[in-house]
């Protein structure tokens, strides 16, 4: 069996890709939900649904946290759709999510998996800093920790904030102090390689594959919006933070800092990384990524249905 992990989502467009990939590349022990780009109810549909049309009925969904720890925030249907899938209007999914509270659950795993279970955090981190919250031990329970978020230079939400760390940017803090092993992929990196322009578009639809039709559908406003920001394509911060995750090789430029993140003001929410720290680093930040890898992998899983 391949490396074991765990999901952490708030599911919409590229979070349903993030998943295929890492039910593909990992051994997906489940997928835990926690609130972030859309309606949570509709986040929740968006797994349960993904799961079931990519084959993967039996990986559990498990339900967590419905709001930030403290934070107002707003859900992005302008960026996923309305309910999150483009303008797909998606079946209601036969799979039910388990009784069993996503907390509940990462804390069970990563008990039962020490020094195997990997965090794929490509959400809001809130279910994460609750479970370290009542279970000090997950610190070292768990092997590592994959973060989709954060922004040093420019912010998909405020200037200077990415939408992950903005919406529980509390909860980014209690993890970034916990003591985890941590990757994190910010915003930048992820627009800089992740980022699938029209004719990588036009590769992908031309495949006709049920995967490849899933893809096209669920991005479709991703696509839409990011154009319209002045992106030359779709941006997949999730996608790749999962293959980045599967293979190292695919990161090319990785450095330890210390990172914390602001909780004030108009600067609430912004990754702060100390470039010239001597000492305390706390996370490995990627700088630097292999594109064409990552959408090589990507389109060979999506021509393989
Ligand atoms: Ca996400």
């Amino acid at each position: 069996m391949g490396r074991k992990v765990i999901v952490d989502s708030d599911t919409a467009s590229d979070d349903t890709i993030a998943i295929l990939l890492a039910s593909r590349l990992f051994d997906l022990l489940g997928v835990t939900i926690v609130a972030g780009n859309v309606k949570y109810q509709d986040q929740v549909r968006n797994a349960l649904f993904t799961l079931e049309y990519i084959g993967k009925k039996d990986v559990p969904v498990y339900l967590g946290q419905d709001r930030p720890i403290l934070n107002k925030w707003r859900t992005v249907e302008e960026v996923h759709g309305k309910h999150g899938m483009g303008e797909w209007d998606i079946p209601e999914p036969t799979k039910r999510p388990e009784k069993e509270n996503a907390i509940d659950a990462i804390i069970r795993l990563a008990r039962e998996n020490q020094g195997e279970l990997e965090i794929l955090a490509i959400s809001p981190l809130t279910n994460l800093a609750l479970a370290y919250l009542r279970e000090h031990s997950i610190t070292k329970w768990i092997r590592k920790v994959w973060i989709m978020g954060g922004a040093f230079t420019r912010g998909n939400t405020t200037p200077i904030a990415e939408f992950n760390f903005w919406v529980d940017p509390e909860a980014a803090k209690v993890v970034l102090d916990a003591g985890f092993d941590v990757t994190i992929v910010p915003w930048e990196t992820t627009e800089e390689y992740g980022t699938l322009d029209l004719a990588k578009w036009e590769r992908i639809r031309s495949m006709n594959t049920a995967l490849s039709r899933f893809f096209e559908r669920v991005n479709k406003t991703l696509l839409e919006f990011s154009l319209k920001q002045g992106n030359r394509g779709s941006v997949h911060p999730d996608s790749l933070t999962t293959y980045l995750a599967f293979d190292g090789s695919a990161i090319l430029e990785q450095r330890k800092f210390k990172v914390d993140v602001e909780l004030c003001s108009l600067s609430r929410g912004a990754m702060l990384v100390d470039w010239y720290s001597k000492g305390g680093e706390n996370a490995n930040v990627v700088l630097k990524a292999d594109s064409e890898k990552f959408y090589e992998k990507l389109t060979s899983i999506l021509s393989s249905s």
